[in-house]
C-alpha cells in the first residue's frame, strides 16, 4: 500500500460536512488482488459448515456477514489494522482512532435483500456516539444493480433517532421525518474504492439483482478513550465489561497517530 492516501481540505470538509465521502481507488493493482483474496477465503472457510436447504431469516437474507475476520485470518489482519486505512479515518474524523470491528458483507446475487436505510451507532454498546466511521471497501465492483451503497448527506448530525430493526425494518420517514425532503445519494465504486461514513449517517443498499457476488469489507473505527456502554453486542459480549472502561485492548487497536 502506498505511505498515505492523499486527502484535500475540500474532501475533509466535506465528509465533515455531509457525513460521508467517496474515495477512489483507495487499495489497487497487487493489494487489491491480495486484499480480496483474502477476505473471499476468510467467507468461504466460515460459511464452510452452513447448511445450504437452511431457511434465512430476513437479516440473514441481506447479506453473509462475517465479523472481525482480522482476529482469525492472518492475511486480512494487515488491511484491516493498517495505518495506511486507520489514518484516512483519523484524518476525515479529526481524532486518533481504534478499529473498532470489522465485517466482511458479502451479498449474494439475486437472492442477497436490500440493506435498509439505517444508522449504525446507535447499536453499539458505546458511551459516545458522534465520531464513528466506517471505510466500505468494494473488493468487486459495487454498482446499482449488485448493491452499492447510499448515503442521506447531513443526516449524521440527526441524533435520539429509534433505531430501525434491519430484520423487520421500520419505514425511514417514520423513524427520521426530518429526512423529508434530503435527497441520497448512491455511490458506484470501482473495486478498491471505497466510502467513508459517519455512524449516525443514514444509509442504505439496494438488493444484489445481478449475477455475481456484491464483495465488499467495512472496516469500523472508534475515537480513541471510547467508553463502553453495557448493551448486548457480539463483539463485546464475550469480554463482559462494566459500562464506563474504555475500550483499549488489543482486540480494539489504535490504528491512528
Ligand atoms: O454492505 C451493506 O449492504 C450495508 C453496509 C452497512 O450498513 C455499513 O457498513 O454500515
Amino acid at each position: 500500500m502506498q505511505s498515505e492516501y492523499p486527502l484535500t481540505t475540500a474532501q475533509i470538509t466535506a465528509y465533515q460536512r455531509d457525513g460521508y465521502i467517496q474515495l477512489n481507488d483507495v487499495i489497487t493493482g497487487a493489494d487489491l488482488t491480495a486484499f480480496r483474496d483474502a477476505v473471499n477465503d476468510a467467507v468461504k472457510k466460515d460459511t464452510a459448515n452452513a447448511d445450504p436447504n437452511r431457511v434465512k431469516n430476513s437479516y440473514e437474507q441481506i447479506f453473509i456477514q462475517c465479523v472481525n475476520v482480522w482476529h482469525r485470518y492472518p492475511a486480512v489482519r494487515p488491511f484491516v489494522t493498517s495505518r495506511y486505512l486507520g489514518s484516512i479515518a483519523s484524518r476525515l474524523s479529526g481524532l486518533s482512532v481504534r478499529l473498532w470491528h470489522d465485517h466482511a458483507l458479502f451479498k449474494e446475487p439475486h437472492t442477497g435483500a436490500k440493506t435498509p436505510w439505517h444508522q449504525d451507532t446507535p447499536y453499539w454498546p458505546h458511551e459516545q456516539k458522534m465520531h464513528q466511521l466506517t471505510i466500505w471497501i468494494a473488493l468487486r465492483d459495487a454498482t446499482i444493480q449488485n448493491g452499492c451503497m447510499s448515503f442521506i448527506p447531513g443526516t449524521q448530525k440527526m441524533l435520539d433517532i429509534e433505531p430501525v430493526n434491519l430484520a423487520n425494518p421500520q419505514d425511514l420517514y417514520d423513524v427520521a421525518p426530518q429526512a423529508k425532503g434530503l435527497k441520497p445519494v448512491t455511490c458506484e465504486l470501482k473495486a478498491g474504492s471505497c466510502t467513508v461514513h459517519n455512524g449516525m449517517t443514514f444509509h442504505y443498499a439496494g438488493p444484489n439483482r445481478s449475477d455475481g457476488m456484491r464483495e465488499a469489507i467495512a472496516i469500523i473505527y472508534m475515537p480513541d478513550g471510547t467508553t463502553y456502554l453495557k448493551v448486548p453486542h457480539p463483539v463485546t459480549d464475550p469480554l463482559h465489561l462494566e459500562t464506563g472502561v474504555k475500550l483499549n485492548s488489543e482486540l480494539f487497536p489504535l490504528v491512528s497517530n
